[in-house]
């Protein structure tokens, strides 16, 4: 691979400015101290480790069986070793917080030291260093690191209401956010399109809000066309325990939404009552901002209630997310319930009858010992301290809630939203609008710089959202979330001073080859195509690909390249004319394609 690339980068001169890495390690760490030699896999090794790191041995020795077909011995006396362990008090004062870890490997052992979540995320370190491909004996490189986050809310967020995923796949996104050291897991389980989580108290809510009759096709709203396929699919509370318990092994705290009192058309079908008139209501089918929503009345607050009580026990993290995004006025402007109940409260905005809801239901949130978290449109008629903010509308929700003490998560969509177009390329796949490259991910920085030094500490971190109304496959949401994911998790973890762009790219053709061994999707990048004008009407063409591995095709008859085409090793000279038809593609040693480029 090596070699290649070192061939690509003289031939391409120009344009290249990838350069590989030797330790590909996404997110960077805080500190890489290359060391000499290498630990080899192919003899057999042990695992020791401490009781507490119990959970962690077992999941890296069934990665390595899984992967390698390496079968460590747990706790046997061979000289080779990995062990994971608990700092020692006296010896290991480096390690102070909770997810920070060393890893140090010579030609003898591998050590990890940590806490458990530590030890968890030195061994996802340690695997980034084993090769992408499934072989059974290899070397990896010596050396030591010493790593921590620089955030503590490292988030992706997945909308399993508009469109519904298997507790197969949900597994598999635990799994993808668990390898790059993201720690919180956001579940939409409910909306206008689909009510996705089983309630003992009120079945109706899964047999009829959990299905719709079909969907709208593409962008089609107006004259609207429906697709006429069924949708539909919910979780057991048995199937949420077990995804608990699987995010739990993998430090993944998830963070249930239940969405009120806007984007609820779904638990409305099933239960008219908690309208505040109507009673013919369905699953919604098309996407957008519906005007029914919940009527804020002592009656609908006890449902919810009721329902949050069984979300309660089956969570165990602190965050309960309550919605509160997108509350048109329209319905409660036209109920006479609301207007006697702003007048018997002194409420005198709808966003202070909004206020009133959330408010009754935190007070029900906190009694039961959780924390509520919120987007952004709660701020607005006034909210408790306690709640935080999910900061979505851009990042002054977050910079407002910072400066009243409220704590905050930045997932401003500009930055944070992969259901955006990676590209502006005619054929990238349909997505909800927006554009929102790998570049512009990495560019984030989730620290409001307007923030004095008390007031930062308000802000937890970040997540991206991926929102499902134009994903309706796993395979498409990988395609969405990679590698801009990659992007993410090095703007949540690593230190400021160790982001570059260009040298995570170099680091990203080991991810992409990862990704393969794994069985997860992703985007390969467009192939970038550089003009310089030379003289007597010609041009020199440099093409690139972030992806270094992968082939580049190309033609100028304006056909579309496939791998029969001319491949390119070095730039082209090539007439006006010739220019103006050429097509390209970069092909992968797996045969993944990126879209097509015209010039
Ligand atoms: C806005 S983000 C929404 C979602 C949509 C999303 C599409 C937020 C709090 N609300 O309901 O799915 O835009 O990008």
């Amino acid at each position: 691979m090596k070699l290649k690339f070192i061939l690509c980068l003289l031939l391409s001169g120009i344009f290249f400015q990838i350069k590989a890495q030797q330790y590909s390690i996404i997110p960077q760490p805080v500190m890489v101290i290359p060391g000499t030699g290498t630990f080899d896999f192919s003899y057999s090794v042990n695992i020791v480790f401490d009781k507490e790191q119990n959970e962690n041995a077992d999941y890296l020795n069934q990665y390595l069986a899984k992967y390698y077909s390496v079968r460590p011995i747990l706790g046997g006396g061979m000289k080779k070793k990995i062990a994971l362990r608990n700092p020692g008090i006296q010896t290991d004062n480096l390690i102070q917080h909770d997810d920070e870890y060393t890893l140090s490997i010579t030609g003898d052992s591998i050590i990890i030291k940590g806490s458990s979540a530590g030890v968890f995320y030195g061994i996802q370190t340690l695997l980034q260093l084993m090769p992408a491909e499934k072989i059974s004996s290899f070397q990896i490189p010596c050396c030591d690191i010493h790593d921590y986050p620089r955030f503590s809310w490292r988030g992706m967020h997945l909308d399993c209401a508009r469109h519904f995923f298997s507790v197969e796949f949900v597994k598999k996104y635990i799994d993808m956010m668990a390898y790059y050291k993201l720690n919180m897991f956001h579940w939409h389980l409910t909306d206008d399109q689909g009510w996705r989580i089983e309630i003992k108290q009120y079945p109706l809510l899964t047999q009829i809000g959990s299905y719709r009759k079909e969907t709208m096709v593409e962008k089609n709203f107006d004259p609207y066309i429906g697709d006429k396929t069924p949708v539909d699919g919910f979780y057991t509370q048995e199937q949420v325990k077990e995804i608990v318990q699987y995010a739990a092994k993998r430090h993944i705290t998830i963070v249930p939404e239940i969405e009120m009192p806007g984007h609820s058309q779904a638990a409305i079908a099933a239960y008219p009552e908690l309208a505040c008139y109507g009673n013919n209501y369905e699953v919604w089918t098309k996407w957008g901002v519906t005007n029914v929503t919940l009527c804020p009345t002592s009656d609908v607050i006890q449902f919810y209630e009721n329902i949050l009580s069984e979300i309660i026990s089956l969570f165990p993290g602190k965050y309960i997310h309550i919605g509160g995004d997108e509350v048109p006025d329209d319905h409660w402007k036209n109920s006479k319930q609301v207007a006697e109940l702003m007048h018997e409260k002194n409420l005198q905005t709808y966003a202070q009858v909004e206020a009133y809801f959330i408010n009754q239901i935190e007070q029900y949130v906190i009694s039961k010992g959780k924390k509520i978290i919120g987007w952004d449109e709660i701020l607005e008629g006034g909210v408790s301290q306690s709640a935080t903010i999910m900061s979505w509308r851009g990042t002054e929700g977050g910079v407002a809630a910072a400066k009243k003490g409220n704590d905050a998560v930045m997932t401003p969509g500009k930055y944070c939203y992969f259901d955006h177009c990676q590209s502006q390329n005619p054929l990238e796949p349909i997505c909800i609008g927006g554009y929102l490259p790998l570049d512009t991910v990495y560019s984030y920085d989730p620290m409001p710089s307007q923030l004095s030094a008390d007031e930062s500490m308000h802000i937890l971190g970040a997540q991206a959202n991926v929102w499902t109304e134009y994903i309706s496959t796993g395979d498409k949401i990988e395609y969405m979330i990679f590698p801009r994911m990659l992007a993410l998790s090095e703007v949540l973890w690593t230190q400021k001073k160790n982001m570059d762009y260009w040298n995570f790219i170099g680091r990203l053709e080991k991810h992409f080859e990862l990704l393969n061994m794994r069985g997860i999707n992703y985007r390969v990048p467009d192939v970038k195509i550089e003009v310089r004008t030379m003289d007597g009407n010609k041009f020199m063409i440099g093409m690139s690909c972030i992806e270094t591995d992968a082939m580049i095709h190309y033609t100028l008859d304006g056909s579309n390249p496939t791998e029969t085409s001319l491949s390119y090793l070095e730039p082209l000279t090539l007439t006006a004319e010739e220019c103006k038809k050429l097509k390209a593609i970069a092909i992968t040693k797996s045969g993944k394609r990126s879209l097509i480029i015209s010039n």
